[in-house]
């Protein structure tokens, strides 16, 4: 999984709840990219911890 981060906002990308953490920059980045693989089965709830209200997204590994 890659995301990229691009515009004059930051943004993160967290797990908030799942088998396994993992995190970006916690304060958010405005460009580049972060690249995880989850190796462990699960639901990832993620959120970007900047904007965790209105951020959000549920990743599931088969
Ligand atoms: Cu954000």
């Amino acid at each position: 999984m890659t995301w990229n981060f691009s515009g004059s906002k930051p943004h993160s990308v967290t797990v908030a709840n799942g088998p396994r953490g993992f995190s970006s920059v916690y304060w958010g980045q405005t460009s580049g990219s972060y690249s995880v693989t989850p190796k462990v089965k699960g639901t990832y709830k993620l959120v970007c911890l900047v904007h965790p209200t209105t951020m959000a997204e549920t990743l599931v590994v088969k």
